[in-house]
């Protein structure tokens, strides 16, 4: 497509995986000079005897007897598992103001943190400090604290159930629900969509459904990229001739065609699996109209069935039996009309419509959704547009049906199960405090959003991270980096460095700890950890190699180190012994949830582990009438006016070189983008009709910035197969334009995929 050639832009013909594929695992072993302990880590990875992969939450196959190979999952273990050290001398010889200047990649390409530090303000550097002194100033920190909700407790979906549990019963123990975690930028809508729609915030299929599914629906996902495992999955149902339909404003490669580095032929003769049967390029933040669209064909079709006395296209039984709402539905699907639908989608009608038959005409059907579906202003109502079309034909509950979100960091949905969340029920709360014998806080605390307004206007005084990179993955770094620096504390317990550890209050702890990877023994002997995958199947992940530096400690243990420091050795919670043997940890851990996790300590001795309950799984539905609801869409009433047509919509991506904020280099190859990351795709018509034209350098500008600050700079624009008014760059380079008000009202999660933007020919940057 390009007119002109564009420095490291080129088009990408091959399938998705294959060798390519093969050739980046070597490079990223021999880059992080992990050869020799990275590839003997990588045999274990998701093995029963292994470490959890902390690459993604795809689930493991039951008896994983070899390795699978994942690109991604073996750049996330060399990238953790690497030689390369930042020790204390890396410190003492750059201030922060000099680090700052240093790329996101740069940071962490430091290598492993090795000794606690702390921050001292008259040289502007990071100095080496003791454990206890550590564990002494951040408890000294928090007693100088009028009120416990003045503090903020971060979670990055990394942290095992035991780490996560600990967590949230210092929080709770000091006072407070704030818990902001990563779930609030990420699943979120999930979260909170699907316990009204159908009892309980989790997906409810497991691997082996997909083994009967006949019809896959992909909504809003990058598996070739973010749940490379999953391409197994989807290239074992393409050729039993599953039907897999794709809604995705760009065309991802490995959602058209995916060669298997498992497969010896499809690797000696170059061959490929087509994944998609169709390519539907939904507009950005189309999602809620094509699932009304389709919903209102099925109904239509049904209606005509019916009268025509056909087999009706709707499960009546299932509906009369097992849900609440459908009237409602129907006559809110009967007033929307075709042309709204279309242009909001940007399909048209019959595309819609031809989605609608071959779903009507599934036996089974799974629905996957990921970030392209939650990252949007009025995401919790799209989920229950999802489970909404699901229910019409009795797809949730029975084999090789069901909602499949596919969950980010490898523990996120364990953490949540496990306590860590800011909106705690009542019936948790209590459990907790039969288990320990103190009061835990009943008002609810605040997300990652609520948490950056309360530091801005000084309700937040003290910031804990337990993981993460909190400034580069919020929105609106103008506001967050500024409001983070107005903090008294901040603490971070991380592996390795990162920008938000540049952002320092008055006083500055960074934790060094163990990653996945690693041997962790405690005072009674080698630990397990156990953590929760997307299909809720709980196990015990153990690493292998030796810890990155002597200095280094657990997150159980530093969790613990801060609260033995907090509430003294007299304290009801015995924070030694825990750290001891974890065993004790999961004992508590049952015991404040004695449904979810009985036996849990034998039960994860078992390869594999155990799935948690989930009602929906069974068809029981944890709501309030009892039943599955069906839940209209409900408008955005505060939504910017977006009838302006020089405003396009902006979403923000993984390149495939990238983990979240850790960026590992600047390929992304699928999309065809070598050794650079400033880069803006877009429709060819809309560069045109600005008088630009593809390998132009833009400016995007905020569209509702009052000030004129948020804008992204010097940009290249490349041409791409993008439906008009989309725009699509990288995250966290485009953070700068995603402003911290656009976020799901429900569910606080940041409108990361819609920006609106206006883009324009590079102009001077006013310095
Ligand atoms: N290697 C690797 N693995 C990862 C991660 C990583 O960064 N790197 N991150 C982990 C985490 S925390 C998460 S949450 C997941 C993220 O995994 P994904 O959900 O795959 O995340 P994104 O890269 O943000 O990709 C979103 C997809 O949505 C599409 N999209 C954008 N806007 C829209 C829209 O409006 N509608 C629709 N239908 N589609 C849209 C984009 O084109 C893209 O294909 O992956 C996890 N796994
Ligand atoms: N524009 C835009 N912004 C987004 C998104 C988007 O799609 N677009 N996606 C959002 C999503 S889905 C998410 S989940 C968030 C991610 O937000 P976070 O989870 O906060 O960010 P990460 O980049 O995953 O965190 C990386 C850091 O984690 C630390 N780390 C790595 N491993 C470990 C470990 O084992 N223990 C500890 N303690 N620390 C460790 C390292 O110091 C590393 O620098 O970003 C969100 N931000
Ligand atoms: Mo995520």
């Amino acid at each position: 497509m390009a007119m002109r050639p564009i420095p490291g832009v080129r088009r990408y013909d091959a399938a998705a995986g294959g060798w390519g594929a093969v050739k980046a695992v070597g490079q990223a072993l021999t880059d992080q000079k992990t050869v020799v302990e990275g590839g003997r880590s990588l045999l274990h990875a998701n093995q029963p005897d292994g470490f959890d992969c902390p690459g993604c939450a795809w689930p493991d196959p039951k008896h994983a007897s070899s390795f699978e190979f994942c690109e991604n999952g073996a750049k996330a273990v060399a990238w953790e598992a690497t030689r390369k050290r930042a020790t204390p001398a890396l410190f003492a010889n750059h201030t922060l103001s000099e680090l700052r200047g240093w790329s996101d990649h740069a940071l962490e390409d430091a290598g492993r943190l090795t000794e606690p530090m702390a921050y001292d303000p008259d040289t502007d550097r990071y100095l080496a400090i003791d454990w206890a002194e550590a564990f002494a100033r951040v408890a000294a920190g928090l007693k100088a604290l009028d009120h416990p909700n003045q503090a903020e407790f971060y979670a990055s979906g990394r942290a095992s159930n035991e780490a996560a549990f600990l967590y949230q019963l210092l929080g709770r123990r000091f006072g407070t629900n704030n818990f902001p975690d990563c779930s609030n930028m990420c699943h979120e809508p999930t979260s909170v969509a699907l316990p009204d729609a159908i009892g309980a915030g989790k997906g409810s299929v497991t691997l082996e459904d997909f083994d009967d599914a006949d019809l896959i629906l992909s909504f809003g996902h990058n598996p070739g990229t973010n749940h490379p495992r999953m391409m197994t999955t989807l290239r074992d149902a393409a050729r039993r001739g599953a039907a897999i339909l794709v809604f995705n404003p760009l065309r991802e490669r490995a959602l058209e065609r995916f060669a298997s580095p498992q497969d010896p032929l499809e690797m000696a003769t170059l061959g490929a699996t087509q994944i998609a049967s169709r390519y539907y390029q939904v507009r950005i933040g189309g999602d809620a109209a094509v699932l009304q669209g389709m919903m209102k064909a099925l109904i239509a079709a049904d209606r005509a069935a019916r009268a025509a006395g056909d087999a009706p296209v709707l499960d009546h039984a299932f509906i009369a039996e097992h849900t609440g709402g459908f009237a409602e539905l129907a006559a809110r699907l009967d007033e929307l009309a075709w042309p709204d639908i279309e242009t909001q989608s940007g399909l048209a009608r019959a595309a819609i419509e031809e989605a609608a038959a071959i779903y009507a005409a599934s036996k089974a059907t799974i629905l996957c959704y990921g970030m392209g579906l939650t990252q949007h202003r009025n995401a919790s109502s799209t989920v229950h547009q999802i489970v909404n079309l699901l229910l019409l034909r009795g797809n949730i509950g029975r084999p090789g049906a069901g909602i499949c979100p596919l969950r980010g960091h490898s523990n996120v949905q364990g953490d949540r199960t496990v306590g860590l969340w800011e909106k705690p029920s009542e019936a948790f709360l209590a459990s907790m405090d039969a288990t320990f014998g103190f009061r835990s806080p009943r008002e609810h605390g605040h997300t990652v959003v609520d948490a950056i307004g309360a530091m801005e206007d000084g309700r937040c005084r003290l910031f804990v991270g337990l993981g993460g990179n909190f400034a580069v993955a919020a929105p609106d770094p103008l506001r967050t980096f500024a409001a983070l620096q107005r903090l008294e504390m901040t603490v971070h317990v991380a592996t390795k460095l990162n920008r938000t550890h540049l952002l320092p209050g008055r006083q500055s702890l960074l934790l060094p700890c163990l990653g996945r990877t690693e041997f962790d023994r405690q005072a009674g002997g080698p630990q397990s950890v156990t953590v929760e995958d997307s299909m809720s199947m709980v196990h015990a992940s153990r690493g292998l190699n030796a810890p990155a530096s002597p200095g280094l400690r657990s997150e159980p243990a530093i969790v613990a180190g801060i609260g033995a420091a907090l509430f003294g050795a007299t304290d009801p919670v015995d924070w030694a012994a825990l750290t001891a043997d974890y065993d004790r940890i999961r004992d508590l851990i049952e015991a404040v949830l004695p449904e979810q996790f009985t036996d849990y300590n034998a039960r994860i001795r078992v390869p594999g582990g155990f799935r948690l309950p989930v009602g929906p799984s069974q068809r029981i539905w944890k709501t309030a009438s009892g039943k599955a609801n069906f839940l209209p869409y409900v408008a955005d009433t505060d939504a910017p006016d977006m009838s302006d047509p020089t405003i396009l919509l902006l979403t923000t991506l993984r390149s495939h070189d990238q983990y979240n904020t850790t960026i590992y280099g600047s390929d992304d190859r699928y999309r065809g983008v070598f050794g650079r990351r400033d880069v803006v795709f877009a429709n060819a018509q809309d560069l045109a009709s600005r008088g630009l034209a593809d390998g132009d350098v833009i400016d995007l500008h905020a569209a509702f910035d009052r000030d004129g600050q948020r804008v992204l700079r010097g940009f290249t624009a490349v041409a791409r197969d993008i439906p008009v008014g989309c725009l699509a760059a990288y995250y966290p380079e485009a953070n700068g334009l995603v402003e911290l008000g656009a976020h799901d009202r429900r569910s606080g999660t940041p409108a990361y995929k819609s920006a609106p933007v206006r883009m324009t020919a590079t102009g001077p940057t006013g310095e």
